[in-house]
């Protein structure tokens, strides 16, 4: 599998100096990057059929969200999706839009890589994440809804804004809510530990499938017991 030939470097040059430090700048000054067409839409297809597939193996998260997910130890070794995040290139692009000198995979064996999917009725609600950073590849829309809405800089670490994200969750700051492109192809890198988010409700019976890369600045990073038999339904044998 090339994987090189599903990203447009002519749209996105991956090891263009000028185009990564533009992108830090402006993950240092708004916590994400949007990224449309990094995947070539001859590509998207391809990959979609590779997600309905394995959205058929999904299983029904209902802690803090109610959405489908795939976890990492159920993509095929022959998945593209799984070679995309494997694939050196684009881990060390993603250190340079961070600004980190290296990263690392997961070590979780299931929450290295996951596929979201967000059937009719599903929704994420709103949240900030734990970690610093998340990674996500938009791959197919639903028919409505399934928008992902955020907050960016909403809180810090020396101030958590408690008001004003409450009155986020209670829908009387929606001056405040962007929403973010996700056209199919779009990769994304956006740090919600400070930045308030959520996917809001899909409607329709075409399935959004968005798959999430997970790295970390350290190496060895794996999720707890807990976290696995809420998000997965069960443990590593
Ligand atoms: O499905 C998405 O677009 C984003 C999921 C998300 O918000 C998260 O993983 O924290």
């Amino acid at each position: 599998m090339n994987v090189a030939s599903l990203v447009d470097t002519d749209r996105w040059p991956m090891n263009d100096n000028a185009l990564t430090s533009q992108l830090n700048q402006a993950f240092v000054d708004e916590n994400i990057v949007v990224l449309p067409g990094f995947i070539k839409e001859s590509a998207l297809p391809g990959l979609v059929a590779e997600c309905d597939e394995l959205a058929q193996v999904a299983y029904h998260t209902t802690v803090n969200a109610n959405l489908d997910v795939v976890a990492y130890d159920q993509f095929p070794k022959d998945s593209v999706i799984r070679a995309l995040y494997e694939w050196e290139p684009l881990m060390e692009f993603v250190a340079r839009v961070l600004g980190e000198k290296q990263l690392y995979r997961y070590a979780d064996p299931f929450g290295a890589l996951n596929l979201a999917v967000m059937r009719d009725g599903h929704e994420l609600g709103w949240h900030f994440d734990q970690t610093d950073f998340v990674v996500s590849i938009a791959l197919q829309p639903s028919l409505e809804g399934g928008h992902f809405e955020n907050v960016p800089r909403i809180r810090s670490m020396g101030n958590d804004n408690a008001e004003t994200v409450a009155a986020i969750r209670s829908g009387e700051r929606d001056d405040l809510v962007r929403i973010e492109p996700m056209t199919p192809g779009t990769l994304m890198v956006f740090n919600g530990r400070w930045s308030y988010h959520r996917v809001s409700k899909v409607h329709g019976d075409v399935a959004r499938h968005v798959a999430l890369l997970a790295y970390d600045t350290k190496p060895g990073t794996d999720s707890n017991t807990e976290l696995k038999l809420g998000r997965y339904g069960r443990l590593p044998a």
